[in-house]
């Protein structure tokens, strides 16, 4: 069953079969290939993400959505294919028990490798409250819940695993969180994939 971590904030354990975890893992590597594929996000301040990304429909970069690869060689970024959004409509109407029909445009692909982690942030650059739909492979991680107001405590740390779905709307669209570690070497062997990866698919309020 589906757990309510905060108001719109729903967490959906095993949404994935091992098959449909699969094929997402199969997706993933092909975006991952250039042109326009994995790269190491710049911050403006110099430092560097531990986590590699990939984009579809938008690419994203600190502190917005560019069509091209901004802080890359320019290529145009991959295109969102329409099935990532029936998916990101079901997510939605599964966790929240009602329909969606919501312009799901940007998938953001996460790979963290064994020591990636991700710092407390809010993702505000979409023009957007439309739910962040998050879905998660591979190996299981920690995922640091805070709250809308500031970066501190308090927050909740619950497990992700492959397979999980957490829908983020609402009142939690716009709350603090991050990914202190993964787990390294707990991945279920039938994916064949170290690491984790994490989709999150989006709404970028943005036209064209
Ligand atoms: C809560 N990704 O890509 S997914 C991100 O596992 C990001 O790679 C993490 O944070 C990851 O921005 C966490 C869970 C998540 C995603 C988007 C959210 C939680 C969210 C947006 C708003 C609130
Ligand atoms: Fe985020």
């Amino acid at each position: 069953g589906s757990m309510d971590l905060a108001t719109g904030a729903v967490h959906v354990p095993d949404w994935l079969d091992l098959a449909a975890q699969r094929e997402l893992v199969t997706a993933c590597r092909a975006w991952a290939r250039p042109p326009a594929g994995l790269r190491t996000v710049r911050m403006p301040h110099g430092g560097e993400m531990s986590v590699r990304q990939v984009c579809l429909g938008w690419h994203w970069f600190p502190y917005g959505y560019a069509r091209t690869v901004a802080d890359g060689g320019g290529e145009p970024v991959k295109p969102f294919p329409p099935w990532l959004g029936d998916l990101a409509r079901k997510a939605v109407a599964e966790a929240y028990g009602r329909a969606s029909t919501e312009p799901y445009d940007i998938a953001l692909v996460n790979f963290y490798d064994a020591g990636a982690s991700m710092g407390l942030h809010r993702d505000s650059d979409e023009w957007s409250d439309a739910p962040v739909v998050s879905l998660s492979l591979g190996d299981t991680c920690v995922f640091r819940f805070g709250n809308t107001e500031t970066r501190t405590r308090p927050w909740t740390d619950v497990e992700l695993r492959s397979g999980d779905l957490f829908v983020f709307g609402g009142p939690s669209r716009l709350a603090y969180h991050g990914v202190p570690r993964t787990r390294p070497g707990t991945a279920p062997p039938e994916l064949g994939l170290t690491g984790r990866l994490n989709i999150t698919l989006r709404v970028s309020g943005l036209d064209g």
